[in-house]
């Protein structure tokens, strides 16, 4: 049996979840079922000690991309296979998202909003998007469309991985040396790395620092990758123009956190990228029939690199 358990639209992924597996027992939190017969979960989020009741459990869906919060946990032994969504229709949002930042830093977004509150008629210079250079820091299901999409739109792109990537019209770095390398080379960071202990505060003071005066952040893959105090002591002193932040340590973002009213600052709640319902259950069915037939899985987490 596959169990569901999820906040968001839980009757829609059933409805969905049914209507693709009809030859598979379904059923979603919190009906009550024989916990023994639960082979399967899909969840996002579930409270503390959910996995635990059920002692037959093999595969964990993770209705995301990211499985921080899920390594976090006790509930889930180390014989359970997890599997996540790679891509399912994310990658074309965030794309979307870090568009949007690109354009406010190349079309002067920021300083036409200051002008318009002078009443200040001044037009600034034009910069052409091969003259904008966009870093992403993660190139993988989701970094890697981004990149490779922004290169199309003619923008100078690189990227930084753990291990070398190829990706055509974009350079390709990892490495400690090659994070030292691209982040003076960068006008538009875009951070869309996945929450380890290796990527913890991979942007601190130091780092930080490497970007050019005047150059913009995006942040859309955790908050851990950020030390936040280094960062707003950066827009603090005017070194970074701004940055478009859609993760952060603590989710909700505190009401009394000084990221809220800052000029250079610009939130949204974790949204850059929701997961599509249809795809995800396409997926989740892709998988289940792949593990039937023995056949390779599609987005089987690395419990030891923590994604
Ligand atoms: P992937 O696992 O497909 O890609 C992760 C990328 O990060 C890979 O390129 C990987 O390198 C790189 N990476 C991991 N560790 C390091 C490291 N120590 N140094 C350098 N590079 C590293 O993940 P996705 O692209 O699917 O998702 C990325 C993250 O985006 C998620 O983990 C989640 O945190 C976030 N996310 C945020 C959403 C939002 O709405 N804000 C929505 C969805 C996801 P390599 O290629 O060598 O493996
Ligand atoms: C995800 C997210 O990881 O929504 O999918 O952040």
């Amino acid at each position: 049996m596959l169990y569901l358990y999820t906040l968001d639209q839980p009757e829609r992924y059933l409805h969905l979840l049914r209507q693709t597996l009809p030859d598979e027992a379904v059923a979603c939190w919190p009906q009550e079922v024989d916990a023994a017969a639960v082979t399967h979960a899909a969840a996002w989020a579930p409270p503390a000690g959910f996995f635990a009741r059920f002692p037959n459990l093999h595969t964990v869906f993770v209705m995301g991309a990211g499985v921080d919060k899920l390594l976090q946990r006790t509930d889930v032994p180390d014989n359970v296979t997890l599997i996540r969504l790679t891509d399912a229709g994310m990658a074309q949002q965030m794309t979307e998202y870090c568009l949007y930042g690109v354009l406010h830093y190349q079309r002067q977004m920021d300083r036409y909003a200051r002008q318009q509150q002078e009443r200040l008629w001044n037009p600034l210079d034009t910069r052409l998007a091969r003259d904008v250079r966009v870093g992403i820091l993660g190139l993988g299901e989701l970094g890697g469309k981004v990149a490779l999409d922004l290169a199309r739109l003619g923008y100078r792109v690189a990227g930084w991985s753990r291990r070398p990537r190829q990706l055509e019209g974009v350079r390709c770095l990892h490495g400690e040396a090659g994070l030292r390398e691209l982040l003076p080379q960068t006008d538009v960071l875009f951070c869309v790395l996945p929450s380890t202990p290796e990527t913890r505060h991979v942007l601190d003071a130091e780092t930080l620092a490497l970007l050019p005066a005047d150059a913009a952040l995006i942040n859309a893959g955790r908050g851990s990758l950020i030390d936040e105090a280094a960062l707003l002591a950066r827009l603090d002193a005017g070194a970074l123009r701004f940055a478009l932040l859609d993760v952060f340590a603590e989710e909700p973002l505190p009401p009394t956190h000084p990221f809220w009213n800052h000029p250079r600052v610009i939130i949204t709640p974790h949204v850059a990228a929701d997961t599509v319902p249809e795809d995800a259950v396409q997926q989740i069915a892709a998988n289940l029939h792949a593990q039937a037939a023995g056949l390779p899985l599609n987005g089987v987490v690395d419990r030891d690199c923590g994604y």
